[in-house]
């Protein structure tokens, strides 16, 4: 975790910079085939720093209350919508282990249904792209479990249940509604 947010994370908060920077350019120059052109590295660079901003509020260790997830509106409406909170962590999980390459897992809400939804993500595209808010997310790029469980994503993806930090995924559930 400690690599994943010193090297990986910053890696995409400097690329963003660059092409952002290379894209204010372009723009002053009226230039739109380069401004087109810089649009997959702005995608990319500024989903991982967009998602990467809202994994780390998603994890807490457990002496900080991560895998304790208190009664609530959050808790009612994942039970409404998958059953119980065991089906949806069963669901997501098997969503996120299942994506081929490299991409993030989600819960998100549907700002239009005010309900909850899963979806994946390839590589770095943020949840938006799907028109979901996102709530929690999962990083299943390799880099984010290789050191510790080498190539088995399904054991990283169940261990991670026991540092949720569901009061900020509680806390994300109640804005998202609340617009
Ligand atoms: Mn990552």
């Amino acid at each position: 975790m400690q690599l994943h947010y010193t090297k990986h994370h910053a890696a995409y908060v400097a690329n963003l910079n660059k092409a952002l920077e290379q894209y204010i350019a372009a723009e002053e120059a009226q230039n739109l085939q380069q401004m087109i052109a810089l649009q997959p590295a702005i995608r990319f660079n500024g989903g991982g720093n967009v998602n990467h901003s809202i994994f780390w509020t998603n994890l807490a260790p457990i002496s900080k209350g991560g895998g304790d997830f208190q009664d609530g509106n959050l808790k009612k409406a994942i039970i409404q919508e998958f059953g119980s909170v065991d089906q949806f962590k069963e669901q997501l999980s098997t969503k996120s282990v299942a994506i081929q390459g490299s991409g993030w897992g989600w819960l998100g809400l549907n700002p239009a249904k005010k309900r909850l939804e899963l979806a994946t993500c390839d590589n770095q595209d943020p949840l938006s792209t799907k028109g979901l808010i996102p709530l929690l997310g999962i990083d299943v790029w390799e880099h984010a479990y290789y050191l510790q469980y080498k190539n088995v994503r399904a054991d990283y993806v169940k261990a991670i249940w026991s540092i949720i930090n569901w009061k900020n995924i509680e806390e994300r559930f109640a804005q998202a509604m609340s617009k």
